[in-house]
């Protein structure tokens, strides 16, 4: 039992916290049929109607959690972002050298497009974001400043070419990467993402190694 609960008493307690643990659950659920409907038929083709029905629920239950439309892609869009500050954390907190450090991250960022539902409707979204009338954040900028810095350290280290422009190589990785990734999407559903990904890295940091 944690503090906060202990000051409601018992009772309290008892019969608050299960139903916001499943209001909680429900939200999740509401969030992934959501990523789920946005990654197959894209932002203009879902309604909420089709969202509840995925989930076995009531239109009334997805508008509790989410106002509209709008409000579930923003979600499913951070819920995207929100996967690459674990991912970085693990793969420094192996202690690797820059260089095997950068190339971890990028393998785990493949592995989640290729595995995971809400980095794929994620990015999905991010392509249809003219149709999607809400404040989005920006793309690409974020792992274009992510991959400078572990360019930077991996160059600084001696791994890559001290000629190296980091933020040039940066924007190219995140370019090769995402294209990489959707052309595999588009003409195989994802499958051949890691072979490709392989490729990527190999031509991309080749001509960057000493
Ligand atoms: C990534 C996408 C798809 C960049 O950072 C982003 O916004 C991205 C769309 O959301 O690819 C991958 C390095």
């Amino acid at each position: 039992m944690d503090s906060k609960a202990a000051t409601h008493g018992p009772v309290a307690h008892s019969r608050r916290e299960p139903k916001q643990e499943r209001a909680r659950q429900t939200k999740r659920l509401v969030l992934r049929t959501a990523a789920e409907a946005f990654k197959e038929h894209g932002y203009p083709a879902v309604t909420l109607q089709a969202v509840a029905e995925r989930a076995s629920m009531t239109k009334g239950a997805v508008y509790f959690h989410y106002a509209n439309k709008e409000a579930l892609a923003v979600a499913v869009i951070m819920e995207h972002y929100a996967r690459w500050e674990p991912l970085v954390s693990e793969v420094r907190s192996r202690g690797l050298p820059p260089l095997e450090t950068l190339l971890a991250v990028l393998e785990g960022a493949a592995e989640a497009f290729r595995d995971d539902v809400m980095v794929q409707a994620g990015a999905r979204l991010q392509i249809e974001r003219s149709l999607i009338k809400a404040d989005l954040p920006v793309p690409y900028v974020g792992w274009q400043e992510l991959l400078t810095s572990l360019i930077t350290e991996a160059r600084d280290a001696g791994q890559l070419r001290a000629d190296v422009d980091p933020a040039a190589l940066a924007r190219v990785v995140v370019a090769a990467f995402f294209g990489s990734q959707h052309i595999s999407d588009v003409l195989n559903g994802r499958a051949d993402l890691m072979q490709r990904h392989g490729e990527l890295i190999e031509a991309v940091f080749r001509g960057a190694m000493p």
